[in-house]
């Protein structure tokens, strides 16, 4: 079966004004819907970043791939690299690593490898995960994200999640989700409050909810010194401390004494990133993301590599669609050693989403899709709306830092800032 045309859509749907160790998300998430058809005329779909400068790599190499069959993943991702001669990304937004020419093709690589598991899917009936080994597990339980934010993006009405700057108010957003969606554990995105606040608000957490597994993510905001002694007071509390410290070598230096595993999507992201921190024990938990990890299969090479040396695996996530989220959703099901609940952005996103059935979780959890391929479905009418959106929202890429300092000229990115 071979591919005939690709359309690569850039979409934005509404954002709330979430804060992070870099600033704060804008109104809008950008993110780019791939469509991969075939000469039998079955369409796959994928799904990634809208960032102007990926989606200009995805557009270079899209017409490589014309005439490729669907099965052939190997000869798609060296395609990708010619096509991309070389050229490596950049990590703007500041919240995962440097990228590298191979880790950069990877990326381009992802939606149109998950495209063409959809077709595969859908080509003999069955769904992805049957084809990436078998789902162990009949629903996917994800984490409620917890983030410290505003009650309305400057100027405009407060959005339905209200304000959250302090501990109860993180209780409270808890409380929302948990009850919403019935999550099971709880992540804090922090690195927004000096690191006491933060400490105070996971006790708060862990006083309401005494049964959640609990997660922190500061995305490297403190320095190795103060990652340990958040390590020393959060000991038994959490059950692991996300990217404390930037680097692999902060990370290790953290590792060596805190009671804790230690998990990233910020230093080991990518494999050539695996045998420096194998060899300094800096990570105890790696957060995949077929995104960027090079997609389905190369993220069950991750899953192996994991396995064989004894590393957790969990799964970061950023604001997304439906079409990312059922991917996740299969490869989360096929990987048997993805033992913690997943990240999603999803249940930050209530007004839009471009599949004809948006996902609902059940006790915290996505069931997995029975149905062929992904099991997910284009909304046309919906997809026109989240391009128009992004034709007139403004923005090309994401800037978390610049929109803060719209509202606050005086805030600085600072990597460790405590
Ligand atoms: O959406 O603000 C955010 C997150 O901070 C995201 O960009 C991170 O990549 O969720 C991510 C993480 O776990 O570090
Ligand atoms: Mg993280």
């Amino acid at each position: 079966m071979k591919i005939t045309d690709i359309t690569t859509t850039p979409v934005a749907f509404r954002d709330p004004p979430l804060l992070n160790s870099v600033g704060v998300h804008e109104p809008w998430a950008l993110r780019t819907i791939v469509e991969v058809h075939t000469d039998e005329g079955i369409t796959g779909l994928g799904e990634s970043y809208g960032d102007i400068g990926h989606l200009t790599r995805m557009r270079t190499a899209a017409p490589a791939l014309l005439g490729l069959d669907v099965h052939a993943l190997n000869e798609m991702h060296s395609r990708i690299a010619t096509a991309l001669g070389g050229e490596a990304g950049s990590d703007r937004h500041g919240l995962t690593g440097p990228l590298t020419v191979e880790s950069t093709v990877d990326r381009v690589f992802s939606p149109f490898e998950v495209a063409c598991w959809d077709i595969r899917g859908k080509a003999l009936g069955r769904p992805v995960s049957d084809l990436l080994g078998g789902a162990v597990r009949t629903a996917v339980p994800y984490s409620a994200y917890l983030f410290y934010k505003w009650a309305a993006h400057p100027g405009a009405e407060p959005d339905e999640f209200g304000e959250a700057l302090d501990p109860a108010g993180i209780v409270e957003q808890a409380r929302m989700l948990v009850e919403r969606h019935g999550f099971g554990s709880i992540k804090l995105k922090g690195g927004v409050y000096p690191p006491d606040q933060e400490i105070e608000a996971i006790h708060a957490l862990r006083e309401a909810f005494p049964d959640h597994p609990l997660r922190l993510d500061p995305n490297a905001a403190w320095t190795p010194e103060t990652s340990l002694k958040v390590a020393e007071e959060l000991d038994g509390i959490v059950e692991y401390l996300e990217d404390p410290a930037p680097d692999i070598d902060g990370m290790a230096e953290v590792a060596a004494r805190a009671p804790m595993p230690l998990a990233t999507n910020m230093c080991v992201i990518a494999f050539e990133h695996i045998a420096r921190s194998v060899e300094v024990d800096a990570v105890q938990v790696i957060l995949s993301d077929h995104h960027y990890w090079g997609g389905l299969s190369r993220s069950k090479e991750l899953a192996a590599i994991c396995r064989t040396f004894g590393i957790g695996l969990s799964m970061h996530s950023n604001s997304h669609l439906g079409i990312s989220l059922a991917a996740m959703t299969h490869l989360a099901a096929a990987t048997p050693n993805l033992n913690y609940a997943c990240d999603t952005h999803y249940p930050w996103n209530v007004a839009d989403d471009v599949i004809t059935t948006p996902f609902t979780f059940v006790d915290g959890a996505i069931p997995v899709p029975t149905t062929p391929g992904l099991g997910v479905e284009l909304d046309r009418d919906a997809l026109a709306r989240l391009a128009e959106n992004y034709r007139t929202c403004g923005l090309v890429q994401r800037d978390d830092t610049g929109y803060m300092q719209k509202h606050d000229p005086s805030y600085e990115r600072k990597r460790p800032r405590w």
